[in-house]
């Protein structure tokens, strides 16, 4: 398709679906007239995919996430259909910006960090890599919610709202929705039961086309919403109460109306169980619909059909199934759980206790009666099992979620090598032992086409100059950069690559923050969601204490930085928070001081989100992954970041440990304490105040914060930030402190060759090409899935 093509196609669609003719058409008409044209570029591969599968009657792989960080969404499918300099003329003729079109778009923001963006490059690779797959989630109302800083620098919280224009992407399906009951009560038929649930919504299917690599093949995002079954009370209305008219579907909608805004603990308990059974029921009950209308015998469902649980939020994934095979389909108790296992997997996203979901059985029994009872049954037939175990389902008065899911699944995967293996050594230690083989590791990956190719076109543009095109989808050819590193002339236009894409940045950050940077310094950067282990609060310390150095030796020669902080805190953790608020106060202390304005400047800009690390990455010089050693399961940023020519500072923890081997020592900042000396550090309950002891810069940032430096003389702001480092430290901040400030000072020395600099970033993009998460999509079809691609 031409340009001309495509233009014909944006006219039509402003003609008859917008309802306006060009001189009146708004941004959004324009916005929308190119999504539709676009969309209808991937509905040719999306049929034929769908009837290659059916006709092949292949197995297919079935993705359960309760979030999809998918951004925005015109941009990937216009790059992916190969039409990007098509649209931009097009859009251009047609008197608009192509890329203020593009920038309409709201991004959306259905996950809250790496969990949910992992779900999204899945969804990219498997189309790329032609899997027959369906993404199942929550069509929510609201997204992740927006943040912004009050005046005093406090994180602020509203309301998403994506969902307020319409969704140019999305497929509503009415004809395919399910009753979803919860409550209610169970009574026994033989060797089945009925359950008769009390309450019950309407979940309704809305398809998104995701298109893979060069539109050879297109999988479906297929998510739910929730509606009342009956809409509207007519007879509570025409006696003129109009809330009680309206209560059903309110009621209903709730369920699908926010993301919760947490990632690593429960909240509003009751609400959030229904949401995940909602998602799950509606998915299973697609799944059988769809292997029904082909096969007749449920015992040939693993053979057709893998369900992905991406961590634990679908595991009543299991039983359900369980009691759809029994209790529907008269199958035997334990062909069926036996039957219901050869189809599920497992994925952990994380160790952190307080994430690993734990309902409490009354809850369980209440929402879920005859679940629970698949529950005791599944757990009773583990322990008849394996007499000597030790673990149990349900423990306490609380069914483990984990535990279910990993006794449930017939994979359990990790998602680095270090995080698998404390999967098995810690939390799954005894089921590991019970079922040795049962935890595979598939460390995970990122899209090349988003985070590469579309985020950072000048880079794209070098390395198909210099290794040919085709590197797209075959990322491991990165590789073959490597001779071309030791020529200045690439480096010098590697380099002249990193400073343009530094003066955009700039620009925007003048622009959008009123604050002028320096492009030519070092531009360190450290953006994730933010969470005590992730240690935001360690990098502002170094921050504090970089500061008084250099306004104690003003002309050592400093190597000029911009510290750029970017991401979200759930909003009821307290800590978090106070992070923030103290990065903004830091920010606004620091910025004011004319001796060090220009060497050292602090930026946090508001509502980090998919795009906006789309922009931060490409321009970045420094990756800060910087958690407690043993805690951040893997991290994706962080193999952007190298992907885009970033060095990384960084413990060994996650998948940097795969990061530093791969682009070797030299070329990687290492600093802090090992996982296991973590652990032993643990034991001495006072490491902290001897650290803080053994360290002046340290002892005195601290003194800064606690005297008030930050919060106009307020001496108590930040107590509770402070005691908490001074006393417990769990997170080890202070321990790591000195470590940390001796490698920033090596990061210093390394930019004073900037050539070299050039050197080490280029070898880290050309040896991280492992990172693509189609290898780690081809590695889950090979030992979780054991499905072959399509293509
Ligand atoms: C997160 C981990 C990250 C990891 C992503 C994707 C959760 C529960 N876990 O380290 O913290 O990269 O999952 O696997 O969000």
């Amino acid at each position: 398709m031409d340009s001309t093509e495509l233009r014909q196609s944006i006219l039509k669609h402003l003609e008859f679906s917008m309802g306006k003719d060009l001189v009146h058409a708004s941004l959004y008409d324009m916005r929308m007239a190119l999504t539709l044209a676009v969309r209808d570029r991937v509905i040719e591969p999306w049929f034929r995919a769908t009837r290659a599968t059916y006709a092949a009657q292949s197995k297919r792989v079935y993705y359960l996430s309760m979030e999809f960080l998918i951004g925005r969404l015109l941009e990937d499918a216009i790059m992916n259909v190969g039409l990007t300099e098509a649209a931009h003329e097009a859009v251009a003729g047609l008197g608009f910006d192509f890329e203020t079109v593009l920038a309409d778009e709201p991004d959306a923001a259905l996950g809250n960090g790496g969990l949910g963006r992992l779900a999204a490059c899945f969804l990219d690779s498997m189309s790329t890599l032609g899997c027959p797959a369906y993404g199942y989630g929550i069509r929510y109302e609201h997204g992740l919610f927006r943040q912004s800083f009050a005046q005093d620098g406090r994180q602020v919280e509203t309301a998403e709202d994506w969902l307020r224009q319409a969704h140019g992407w999305e497929f509503e399906r009415p004809e395919a929705s399910f009753r979803i009951g919860f409550g209610g009560s169970v009574a026994e038929n033989g060797r089945t039961a009925i359950w008769t649930p009390e309450d019950a919504v309407l979940a309704k299917a809305y398809d998104t086309p995701i298109v893979g690599w060069q539109g050879k093949w297109a999988n479906t995002l297929r998510l739910w919403g929730a509606e009342a079954l009956t809409a509207f009370d007519l007879a509570a209305f025409n006696k003129g109460d109009f809330t009680a008219a309206a209560a059903p579907e309110a009621l209903a909608r709730t369920i699908s109306r926010v993301l919760y805004p947490d990632d690593t603990t429960e909240q509003g308990k009751e609400l959030r169980l229904k949401q995940e059974f909602f998602f799950t029921a509606a998915s299973i009950r697609d799944i059988l619909r769809r292997f029904n209308a082909e096969h007749s015998d449920l015992s040939g469902l693993p053979s057709r059909v893998a369900i992905q649980m991406n961590d634990t939020h679908p595991a009543i994934a299991g039983p359900e199934l369980v009691r759809a095979l029994v209790d529907e389909s008269g199958m035997e108790f334990d062909t069926a759980v036996e039957t219901a296992r050869a189809c599920l997997g497992y994925t952990n996203h994380t160790l952190m206790p307080e994430a690993l979901e734990r309902w409490p059985e009354e809850l369980m029994s209440r929402v879920l009666p005859r679940h629970m009872q698949i529950i005791e049954r599944i757990d009773e037939s583990h322990a008849k099992a394996h007499p000597k175990r030790n673990v149990s389902i349900v423990e306490n008065g609380e069914v483990k979620m984990g535990e279910l899911s990993f006794i449930m699944a017939n994979k359990v995967n990790g998602v680095s090598a270090l995080h698998t293996e404390l999967v098995k050594d810690t939390v799954f230690a005894e089921l590991n032992a019970l079922h040795p083989g049962r935890i595979v590791n598939e460390t995970n990956g990122v899209t090349p086409r988003r985070w590469i190719k579309g985020a950072n076109p000048r880079l794209s543009s070098l390395i198909t100059d210099t290794i040919g095109a085709g590197w797209e989808d075959r990322l491991e050819r990165l590789v073959e950069l490597e001779p071309a590193i030791a020529d200045k002339g690439f480096r010098n236009q590697f380099a002249e690559i990193k400073a343009r894409n530094k003066r955009d940045l700039a620009d925007w950050i003048e622009r959008d923050m009123g604050i002028a940077v320096n492009p030519a310094a070092m531009f360190d950067v450290q953006i994730k969601r933010f969470h005590e282990y992730k240690r935001q609060h360690l990098n502002i310390l170094e921050t504090i204490a970089l500061w008084q150095e250099i306004r104690a030796n003003p002309g050592a020669g400093w190597a000029p930085r911009v510290k750029i902080f970017g991401g979200k805190a759930a909003p009821g953790y307290v800590m978090a928070k106070e992070i923030i608020h103290l990065i903004n106060n830091v920010a606004r202390v620091i910025n004011a001081d004319t001796t060090t304005r220009d060497v050292l400047t602090v930026v946090y800009p508001p509502n980090y989100n998919v795009t906006m690390a789309e922009r931060l990455i490409p321009a970045s010089d420094l990756s800060e992954q910087i958690s407690t050693a043993g805690k951040e399961a893997s991290g994706t940023g962080n193999m952007k970041f190298s992907l885009n020519g970033a060095l990384t500072i960084g413990t060994l923890d996650g998948a940097n440990v795969e990061i530093r081997d791969l682009v070797g020592p030299e070329n990687f900042f290492l600093f802090g304490m090992t996982a296991s000396e973590v652990v032993e550090c643990r034991k001495t309950p006072d490491h902290a105040a001897r650290a803080i002891k053994a360290s002046n810069r340290l002892g005195a940032a601290i003194e800064m914060i606690e005297a008030g430096a930050f919060s106009n003389g307020d001496t108590e702001m930040y107590h509770g930030l402070t005691q908490n480092l001074r006393g417990h430290d769990y997170f080890t901040v202070c321990a790591d402190f000195d470590s940390y400030w001796d490698a920033q000072r090596r990061v210093d020395a390394a930019w004073g060759d900037q050539d070299n600099w050039t050197r080490m970033a280029a070898i880290n993009t050309a040896r991280t090409g492992w990172f693509s998460s189609d290898r780690t999509i081809q590695g889950y079809m090979a030992d979780v899935w054991k499905i072959t691609p399509m293509i």
